[in-house]
């Protein structure tokens, strides 16, 4: 298939801590590299996500006296991962992977900057209320269909995909361009949620 004008493709959080060496790397997470780049040949819109958090933020561990990264802790918009420190705002763990194309990006969303607030979508924070922009620039640019890509399948890609599908939008993630961080079962619940919400799972061979 080929993209429409409509079609946007979203990349989340393609970036160094995400990949082999990072901070918080996800198995494999550069395999998605390659395969981003060949398929936004196919798109006219193509956003990117940049997890861009302040070195105090909420989401780190180390900012919790006693905790361990990957503990859950009870906030006040909901429970929260506590994660290893990464994506701090200018390092070099926050920049995207080198081999990443972004030339073609037309707007790359930061999120997660806020020092008390996560944010694992691309559209909503944590909350589920704060908007990050990017539903209002999909609506007044009339894109209609969010293919997404990137990392983590189970945190970012899930929730960014989540969020588009409640919105309206038609989502299709785009499988193999993710990988996932999988704690406690948490693709299988990623593709559990897609089912139930009616995001559609599909394979970057789809474009040619
Ligand atoms: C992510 C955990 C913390 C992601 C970002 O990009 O999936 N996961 N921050
Ligand atoms: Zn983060």
């Amino acid at each position: 298939m080929k993209a429409s004008d409509r079609d946007v493709l979203l990349v989340i959080d393609v970036q160094n801590d995400f990949c082999t060496g990072g901070a918080l790397a996800v198995p494999s997470g550069e395999r998605v590299v390659p395969t981003i780049n060949r398929i936004a040949q196919n798109f006219a819109n193509v956003v990117l996500t940049q997890d861009w958090h302040p070195r105090d933020h909420v989401s780190f561990a180390a900012n919790h006296a006693g905790r361990q990264p990957f503990q859950t802790i009870e906030l006040d918009y909901g429970p929260q991962v506590l994660w290893p420190s990464h994506c701090v705002q200018g390092t070099s763990g926050a920049e995207f992977h080198q081999a990443l194309e972004i030339t073609r990006a037309s707007l790359v969303v930061r999120k997660g900057f806020r020092p008390g607030i996560d944010s694992y979508s691309a559209l909503f924070e944590n909350d589920h209320r704060t908007p990050t922009g990017l539903l209002g620039y999909l609506r007044e640019r009339e894109l209609k269909t969010v293919f997404v890509a990137g990392l983590a399948l189970d945190y970012c890609v899930r929730f960014s995909a989540e969020d588009a599908r409640k919105a309206g939008l038609e989502v299709a993630v785009i499988e193999d361009a993710c990988r996932g961080l999988d704690l406690l079962g948490s693709i299988a619940a990623a593709h559990q949620s897609f089912r139930d919400l009616g995001v559609s799972v599909m394979s970057s061979e789809a474009f040619q």
